[in-house]
Order: structure tokens, then C-alpha cells, then sequence
């Protein structure tokens, strides 16, 4: 049997995964958005579905300077003697912490914050003495000063002795290694192997330069042999539909098999870029006689690999519908930020979510009223049903296609000098345009978005469904090689006041997510 990458597919970067058993999970990371740090679930390493979030609640994660791409930074799973560990960077405020349960399902702790020096990508590892190690990325104070030797490797990976239950380092951080000589080398993770302690990295940073690297040695302080036909996995200058991949986890399958899942960019375009984000892809590992690993294909994946022997477990598939008739959100919206409590409500018209709008617009960002999801296909479309009777000029509430605050296509219902109008503008950095308006009658109305690999086309349905296309809008615009470098495209509904309160709830009846037929990613 095959598997294609990516098998997370849309902006969910920096994977991390644990096995219990048959049981697999796997978190990325989640920057500006609420709630934090995705959790998915399998039992083949192939099918995966979304179980929740590991960071729920603002007292696990808040956002003391929002801003696009910061927040939570790339995550750990871990899971010890009973208890699960996710371990992260808050890059908006407070650093490095872990959270624990008993019950990946239920609730996760507060935070336990770590007492230590910064740096990013935290990494835990319970050694077999029973000792816990917090390895991580040593933060670098950019830009570096003048005399630095460029030639001497940017120092990359530290590393502590932890108390767990305290969060107390047991030893002051010490640098470990530097990597085989690539930019930035980061998202360290160690592990136990055969009697020896592999430490596993990312060097060349997070774009097409990316590239996994490892060294090993008889204790968890080094000092470190190199591999010596590192890179382990790169596709740096190898003409691939997969590009920038990097930023590893390895793991043993309960088949005795070896795997590292990792992320990955799928560029579109005569000249390329991914608006879909960082991806989660699978790799199969070899180990050679010599002890060390051999990833894919001569540290290459191909796009279509062998799966892992495992017994296929698929999960029944989201439904194209979300009527948001339910208690709760589904797990795949996300808030810009953690969302005032009276923003959003699923009960105020049982059937229906209702936005309500405040100042803050589109291009402030929170406290914006906004939900949205992930694009995980190129080819696909998004509709809704949306019931929004603007009390004032000005007044809007819609859906947006959406990468930042300074990078979105708004379709939206609004009413100007007192005439109820659809609009659809578009937000490209400082340069902002309507590109198309609509008057229309009262009452509900359905707006959709159809997305290729190239563009986006904004489409309103009349009374009896025939469609009317507004416009189009490239999607490279809203791809992070041109926004911010760490997310991907989102649709998303949302409501604004532009500028003043607005006292218009807006109702949103259903939202539809369709992959478009010929294309199943
Ligand atoms: C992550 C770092 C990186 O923390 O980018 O791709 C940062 N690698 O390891 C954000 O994803």
C-alpha cells in the first residue's frame, strides 16, 4: 500500500509526535491563532484526524503582543510513565513552558513555565536514569555584531538538566552543538537509540535552504559525531514538488519500523510560492550497520511512498457541511488571538454562529471578530450562508481569505449612504482596493470562494443559486514568501464595525468546505 504527502496537509508546521502503543499523536505549531498548538491522532501513521488543541484556555495561552506569525513557536510531545508533555515557545509573551495530562482527550495543565536563559524549539528527553533533559535553539541576539568570525558556526543547540515536576533547571544551559555548519540550526530534539544518544536538527532555516542533520554520542552532552552523509533529509537545490523540508521528529513504529515526520512546502506557480504554508509530511528511516539513519530515498521523499505495514485505520471524513449548529465550535476554527467572549455565540440563534463586529477592523487584527479554518486543498471551494443587516455605513460582515492583517480578500455585505451593497476588496500590503460591488436586496444571501492552484474566484448566488463572479484574485499574494514567513492561507467569517461599535449581529447558517473532484489534495 501507498501513502501521498503531505499526510497533515495546510498550515500546520514544526510536527512533533509520540506512540503509545498503536496510538499515534502528533502536534505543530500555531503562532497568532486560538486555540493553540493542533492535536492530531492515528493508528497507521497515515490517516490522521484532529482530535483538539492542546492549548485551550487563556490562562494556557494569551497573547501579551500579538502579532503575525509569533505566539506559539514549534512544539514537543512527549509521553512518560503515564502523563503526556507538550513543551513550547510563547514567542508573544513568556517564553518557554510545558503542560501536561494523563488524557490527550481532556484537558491539558496550566503552564510550567521554564526558569530559563530564552531560546525556542524546547525540546524534553527521559533518559533511562530517569533523568529529563530540556534541549533547545540558544537565541541569537541579531543583528550580530560587526566583529563576529562568519566563518565560526552560529551557535545553535543548549541544554539543561530539568526537574519536571518544577520546571526548575537542574543545570545552567550549556551549548551542545552547532550543527554541521548550516544557518540557524534549531528545532533540536534527543533521543536514546540502540544504547546511544542521537540529537536530531534542523539547519539552513525554515525556506527551500532547510535541511535535517543528526550526530550521536555515548552521553546526552556530547562530544557529538556528525553523521557522515548529513544532510539525513534535504531537498535544497533538488527539483521536487516538495520543497523546504526540515524541522524533524523521529520515532519507532509499534511495528518496529523507523519514521520522522517533518514539514514541508508545496510551491505552485511559474514562480513559486506556497500559500498553502508549512505542511506535515511522513518519511520512511533505515538504519544502516553502522547505526546511523538513512531517510526516504537517499535523504529524498518521493511523492508517492510506500506506507508503513501498519493496519489501516481510516477516519470517517469531516463533512463537506458545518451546519455550526452545535454546543461547539468544530475543531479546525481557529480566533485571531484569544476572542472576547461576547464576539462570537453559538446560541444566540441556535442554528447559526453569530459575529458580532467591534472597532477593530480587518487590518487591525484582534480584537477583530474572525473564525476561520485552514486551506488544505489547492482546489477547492468555500461558501456560506450569511444573514448581516447593516444598522449604519460602514458596517461589514463577510468571508475573507486571509494570511494577515495586511494580506486579505474580503467579500463582504455592508451598507453605504444607506444602500445595502456586496463589495469585494482586496488587500495586498499598503495597496488596498474594491474591486467590485453589488447592490442587493434584503435578506440573506450566500457568498462563495473558488480556489485553484493560481487563483481565487469571489462568487455571489442569487435566489435560485445561479452564480454571479465577482472577481478573482491571485492566491501568490497571500503566500508566506510574500506575507509573514511562519503561516498559511485561512478562510475565515468575520464582522467589523470599521471604526465604531457596531450593534448588527451577523449571522452565519452554514459553512461549506468542498475539495474540488479532480484534484484530492
Ligand atoms: C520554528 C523553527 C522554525 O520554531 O521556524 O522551521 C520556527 N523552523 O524551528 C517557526 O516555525
Amino acid at each position: 500500500m501507498t501513502f501521498t504527502n503531505p499526510i497533515i496537509p495546510g498550515f500546520h508546521p514544526d510536527p512533533s509526535i509520540c506512540r503509545v502503543g498503536q496510538d499515534y499523536f502528533l502536534v505543530t505549531s500555531s503562532f497568532e491563532y486560538f486555540p493553540g498548538v493542533p492535536l492530531f491522532h492515528s493508528r497507521d501513521l497515515v490517516h490522521w484526524r484532529q482530535i483538539g488543541h492542546v492549548l485551550t484556555r487563556p490562562s494556557q495561552l494569551s497573547f501579551a503582543h500579538w502579532r503575525p506569525s509569533g505566539g506559539i513557536f514549534a512544539p514537543t510531545i512527549r509521553y512518560h510513565e503515564g502523563t503526556f508533555y507538550m513543551i513550547t515557545t510563547n514567542m508573544s509573551g513568556g517564553g518557554n513552558f510545558y503542560v501536561r495530562t494523563q488524557d490527550p482527550l481532556g484537558e491539558w495543565s496550566d503552564p510550567v513555565w521554564l526558569d530559563d536563559r530564552g531560546g525556542f524549539d524546547p525540546s524534553l528527553f527521559f533518559d533511562d536514569d530517569g533523568r529529563v533533559y530540556v534541549s533547545s535553539t540558544e537565541i541569537l541576539h541579531f543583528p550580530l555584531p560587526d566583529e563576529i568570525d562568519l566563518a565560526a558556526p552560529f551557535w545553535g543547540i543548549q541544554q539543561s538538566e530539568i526537574d519536571i515536576t518544577t520546571g526548575r533547571l537542574l543545570t545552567e544551559p550549556q551549548r551542545i552543538w552547532a550543527g554541521t555548519g548550516g544557518r540557524s540550526p534549531e528545532g533540536p530534539h534527543l533521543y536514546r537509540i540502540n544504547g546511544r544518544h542521537y540529537l536530531l536538527i534542523a539547519e539552513g532555516g525554515t525556506e527551500h535552504g532547510h535541511m535535517v542533520t543528526i550526530a550521536r554520542s555515548v552521553t546526552p552532552w556530547g562530544p557529538w559525531e556528525s553523521c557522515p552523509h548529513n544532510p539525513i533529509l534535504t531537498h535544497r537545490s533538488f527539483h521536487s514538488p516538495f520543497q523546504a523540508l526540515g524541522h524533524a521528529d523521529l520515532f519507532e513504529a509499534h511495528n518496529g519500523s523507523w519514521w520522522l515526520v517533518c514539514l514541508g512546502v508545496r510551491p505552485q506557480g511559474n514562480s513559486p510560492t506556497a500559500h498553502l504554508g508549512r505542511e506535515t509530511f511522513l518519511a520512511p528511516v533505515q538504519w544502516d550497520d553502522a547505526g546511523w539513519p538513512h531517510v526516504g530515498q537517499h535523504g529524498r521523499l518521493r511523492v508517492v511512498m510506500e506506507s508503513p505495514a501498519l493496519a489501516p485505520v481510516s477516519w470517517k471524513p469531516q463533512p463537506e457541511r458545518d451546519d455550526l449548529d452545535g454546543p461547539h465550535l468544530a475543531v479546525t476554527w481557529n480566533f485571531l488571538g484569544t476572542p472576547a467572549t461576547n464576539m462570537w455565540s453559538l446560541s444566540d440563534r441556535p442554528g447559526a454562529l453569530r459575529l458580532l463586529g467591534n472597532e477593530a477592523r480587518l487590518d487591525d487584527g484582534p480584537p477583530v471578530a474572525f473564525v476561520g479554518r485552514r486551506q488544505e486543498h489547492f482546489a477547492c471551494e468555500v461558501e456560506t450562508r450569511l444573514d448581516f443587516e447593516p444598522a449604519a455605513d460602514g458596517e461589514e460582515a463577510g468571508l475573507t481569505v486571509w494570511t494577515n492583517p495586511s494580506h486579505h480578500y474580503d467579500l463582504f455585505v455592508t451598507c453605504h449612504e444607506g444602500q445595502r451593497r456586496i463589495i469585494l476588496r482586496r488587500r495586498i500590503g499598503s495597496l488596498v482596493a474594491e474591486v467590485a460591488r453589488l447592490s442587493i436586496e434584503p435578506g440573506p444571501i450566500t457568498l462563495m470562494v473558488q480556489a485553484d492552484p493560481d487563483h481565487y474566484t469571489f462568487v455571489v448566488l442569487g435566489k435560485s443559486g445561479e452564480q454571479q463572479v465577482l472577481a478573482t484574485g491571485e492566491t501568490r499574494y497571500l503566500a508566506p514568501e510574500v506575507t509573514s514567513p511562519f503561516t498559511g492561507v485561512f478562510f475565515a467569517l468575520y464582522a467589523s464595525g470599521n471604526g465604531a461599535a457596531t450593534t448588527a449581529p451577523a449571522f452565519f447558517e452554514w459553512f461549506d468546505y468542498r475539495v474540488a473532484a479532480q484534484v484530492s489534495r
